[in-house]
């Protein structure tokens, strides 16, 4: 429904009763003064017709239907391509509370600061007033928020991600809370004045206030810088709402095995960007694993929360994937490659000559000519001469859960799943061994909070260098990362004085190397193995080995059927260096400085602890 704003106030849909909701949007439409109202419904009628403008305004490019029915290419503006962490700020009123990992600015000045940017903003716009609830609609564990955006692309990807629509209203009901979230990609149009295809502004603010639970997004229009459900939402603010509140929002996937006698398990994993997330969330067990099966619940985001069986029930918040494509191939993830047969809207892609996509890694062969995400010429001549890559190393597929064959059924049960066990992953070539088991809760926080990944010289960066990202959740814990820590510690005793029992905790790390510099773990499919012992741990029929820092496999604790990989192999991802492990104590040691103000004293007893072992 359009309604034409002349000044006055605007007309809400009858089945919208939330008089709270109803003000702010003439508000914020008095102060971004778009041209309509569009409130979005949901329908998949309105998803058709917001594509086909998309289409029109050259922002989309729809494939071929024989190869990728229902399907969507976007190429984003060259400037906006991914998260801009740096513009990324919490405004919480003390600066200590945001932390020293996350940019604060005082509330007052940020205000101050946005109000002039966001007067105007949406002129010759129309603003969607999108609602969508984070997790199965009316469960205990979700959450509604309210999206105003000036852009369609920014629609139709929440109506994939969030579950989006009308019946969002009848949770909300007439008094319900929202989150506010509040976005422009700061392109107001003149009259007569023609748009791009992808409108954006060079100054970008995302902005998160947690005392208000308010997000206002500024200049972007790309994925989590303008879909505000997924990080500003689910993991900043939502972080601070868990803290307040006794629960868990993670920057975790949530995968469901089951084994063949029928016993289903629920894991939470946290593991930094490339690292294989998505891979993992939809494992396809190996040989010698008949019978076992991994389903996916959620491939990113974990909200969690202390049922009254003193167990932590996981919800998936959101409903559709927003991946990396890059990198994503039959061989290495099949059940994601078989989720992007129909109905995706790709970003930042090269489109191929018969009107389908590819990307780097899709397949061994690439086409012969394409035309790339920045609409040039490509050919594979061009691109070992430039340099020049066909798709963004960061563009992505969004499409739907339901697409994934893996998925599991209870995905969108309202009560979540139990979590049986946490896994924490970093990158790391050496010293941290496959896998290990924490002894106890406080030892799992400890490892979470000190995991890291060695930067890739593909992300800038020089090559080696360990960047610590504590829980995986570095630019995305809401509140000083220190207190975060605390909130875990507090809420594991608070369940164990209950008498639960608590999810056992790992830290797994896929990337050790050999001595010719190449990954000695296969990975994908055969972290089932350790995905096993875990699982056999949990039924205190796993053995291991106990070292300086947890409990560790040994070589016959694992299953090997199906897999020729040698106990010398083994010995290369599990080993203990005794001097590696000193020096990596003192990295740990760099970090707790850094996060000295309110870092819980558990964790630097912890780490003296494992020093002590280490001197013993
Ligand atoms: O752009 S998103 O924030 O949605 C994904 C990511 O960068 O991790
Ligand atoms: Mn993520």
């Amino acid at each position: 429904m359009n309604a034409p704003l002349k000044g006055l106030a605007v007309q809400a849909p009858s089945y919208v009763r939330n008089a709270k909701l109803i003000a702010w949007v003439a508000d914020m439409a008095a102060l971004c003064k778009p041209e309509a109202v569009h409130w979005c419904d949901g329908s998949t009628e309105e998803y058709d017709r917001l594509c086909q403008r998309l289409v029109d305004a050259g922002t989309f490019k729809k494939l071929d239907p024989a190869k990728r029915p229902n399907s969507f290419l976007a190429s984003s503006d060259p400037s906006d391509v991914a998260r801009v962490e740096d513009r990324t700020f919490i405004c919480s009123d003390k600066k200590e509370d945001a932390g020293p990992t996350n940019n604060w600015m005082a509330p007052a000045e940020m205000r101050a600061t946005l109000q002039p940017l966001f007067d105007g903003c949406m002129k010759g716009r129309t603003m969607y007033v999108v609602p969508f609830s984070m997790g199965p609609l009316g469960s205990p564990i979700a959450h509604i928020g309210i999206e105003l955006s000036d852009s369609p692309y920014v629609a139709v990807n929440m109506k994939i991600m969030t579950r989006m629509g009308k019946p969002v209203y009848d949770v909300l009901g007439a008094d319900g809370e929202f989150v506010p979230c509040v976005h422009t990609v700061g392109a107001p149009l003149e009259p007569g004045q023609n748009d791009v295809a992808w409108p954006c502004n060079k100054t970008k603010y995302i902005v998160h206030y947690p005392a208000t639970r308010e997000i206002w997004s500024y200049g972007s229009g790309y994925g989590g810088n303008a879909l505000l459900g997924k990080k500003c939402f689910a993991l900043r603010i939502a972080s601070n709402m868990g803290r307040d509140e006794g629960w868990l929002a993670e920057h975790m996937l949530i995968l469901g095995v089951t084994n063949p006698e029928g016993k289903k398990y629920h894991v939470a994993a946290a593991f930094p960007s490339a690292c294989g997330k998505t891979n993992f969330a939809m494992l396809i067990p190996p040989a010698g694993f008949e019978g076992w099966k991994v389903t996916t619940i959620g491939d990113d985001i974990a909200w969690i929360k202390p049922g009254a069986d003193g167990k932590l029930h996981a919800i998936n918040p959101e409903a559709g994937y927003f991946g990396v494509a890059p990198g994503t191939n039959i061989q290495t993830n099949p059940n994601c490659m078989a989720s992007l047969d129909r109905d995706v809207i790709f970003t930042n892609v090269a489109l191929t000559d018969d009107g389908d996509v590819w990307w780097e890694g899709m397949t061994e062969e690439p086409p012969a000519h394409a035309i790339d995400w920045q609409g040039n010429d490509w050919t594979p001549a061009i691109a070992k001469e430039t340099g020049a890559k066909a798709a963004h190393p960061n563009a992505r597929f969004t499409v739907a859960a339901t697409n994934n064959p893996a998925l599991d059924d209870a995905w969108d049960d309202p009560k979540g799943v139990a979590i049986d066990a946490f896994i924490f992953g970093g990158r790391r070539s050496t010293t941290v061994p496959l896998v290990t088991e924490a002894r106890n809760w406080v030892e799992g926080v400890y490892m979470a909070a000190t995991m890291g990944s060695e930067t890739t010289a593909a992300a800038g960066g020089k090559q080696g260098v360990v960047r610590r990202d504590p829980f995986a959740m570095l630019p995305f814990a809401g509140y000083n990362m220190s207190d975060y820590f605390q909130h875990w510690l507090d809420l594991g005793k608070k369940l164990e004085a209950l008498g639960a029992k608590l999810p056992k905790i790992y830290t797994a790390n896929w990337f050790r190397k050999g001595a010719d510099g190449k990954f000695v773990w296969p990975g994908y499919g055969e972290n089932m193995r350790v995905l096993k012992w875990m699982i056999d741990r949990i039924e205190h029929k796993g053995e291991g080995t106990e070292h300086v820092f947890g409990v560790s496999p040994r070589y016959e604790d694992l299953n090997w059927t199906g897999l020729d990989f040698s106990a010398e192999q083994f010995d290369t991802v599990t080993h203990i260096d005794k001097a590696a492990w000193q020096a990596e104590l003192k990295l740990h040691a760099e970090l707790f400085q850094q996060l000295a103000h309110h870092l819980p004293k558990e964790l630097s007893a912890t780490k003296a602890a494992i020093e002590q072992r280490l001197a013993a």
